[in-house]
């Protein structure tokens, strides 16, 4: 599993204080730490405070991309700041995200197509996010047939079945583990998948176990990557054994490594 490193969102307070102040430091820090951690991406999300987007997720790029030569993932529902951001990063990308909404995916599935972008695409539609594993399944094949029809190849695109609090959605997890075996079904080459990790421990105690243990469920299901904590040693721990468990390595090449990094 491929973790892109959550931490550079404007929604933690250092970061959001870097954007108002156009101070690189904490920025190229944070590409830096979670590089050297492992992280295969790094999500670059302006957050919620910030008044213009455009030219903040602008900066945010040029800014990671000096300090990290990790591909980037573009996190904005604003995809003026989406476009902006594709504009400046020096190779391709990932768009996150587009829900199974038709003018959205038209928009996002040409740019990607333009940009030779990656894309995360939602298991959602107008209606919200649905509870049950079939209608996430039948909202994930919108995504993969405006994918194909858009000329973007579908091992290009990322279905994110959407993960809730475990304190306010229990009852969907299940629902999202059925979901991610599903998805590798539906079509051949079958679309990646990701998830957002950490949203299953907000507002709880024990975050770091609860990503954890989701982490490992997942990656038994079929998840390809996760927007998460790359900092989380026992977390890269958990994913490298996972990796022997469900034999993806040959000779335990990510556990060999993680451990002898970790010196543990
Ligand atoms: N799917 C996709 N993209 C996503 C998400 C998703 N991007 C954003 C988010 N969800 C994933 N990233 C984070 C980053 C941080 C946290 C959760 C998810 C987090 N933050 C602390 C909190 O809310 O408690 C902030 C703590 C602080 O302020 O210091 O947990 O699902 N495609």
């Amino acid at each position: 599993m491929i973790i892109i490193g959550e931490r550079i969102n404007g929604m933690f307070r250092d970061i959001a204080k870097a954007i108002r102040e156009k101070d690189p430091k904490p920025v190229q820090e944070w590409a830096q730490k979670q590089e050297a951690m492992g992280a295969g991406y790094l999500d670059l999300n302006v957050g919620p405070a910030v008044p213009e987007r455009v030219p903040a997720m602008k900066w945010l790029v040029e800014v990671a991309q000096e300090a990290s030569k990790l591909p980037l993932c573009l996190d904005s529902t604003d995809y003026d700041a989406i476009e902006a951001g594709l504009e400046v990063c020096k190779q391709p990308a990932m768009i996150n995200s587009v829900p199974a909404i038709a003018d959205k995916m038209d928009r996002v599935f040409t740019l990607a197509q333009k940009f030779d972008a990656e894309v995360i695409g939602l298991a959602m539609s107008e209606e919200g996010i649905p509870k049950d594993a079939e209608s996430r399944v039948a909202l994930s094949m919108e995504l993969v047939a405006n994918c194909d029809a858009y000329g973007v190849p579908v091992d290009r695109l990322y279905i994110d079945p959407l993960v809730l609090p475990a304190n306010v959605g229990q009852d969907h997890g299940p629902e999202v583990f059925e979901t991610l075996r599903q998805i590798k079904l539906l079509s051949d080459p079958p679309p990646k998948t990701t998830v957002g990790l950490s949203n299953i421990s907000q507002g709880t105690k024990n975050r770091e176990l609860l990503n954890r243990t989701f982490a490992v469920m997942a990656m038994a299901c079929g998840l390809d990557s996760a927007i998460a904590d790359a900092c989380d040693e026992e977390l890269v721990a958990a994913v490298a054994t996972a990796r022997v468990i469900l034999n993806m390595d040959i000779y335990c090449d990510s556990y060999v490594d993680v451990f002898r990094n970790q010196n543990l």
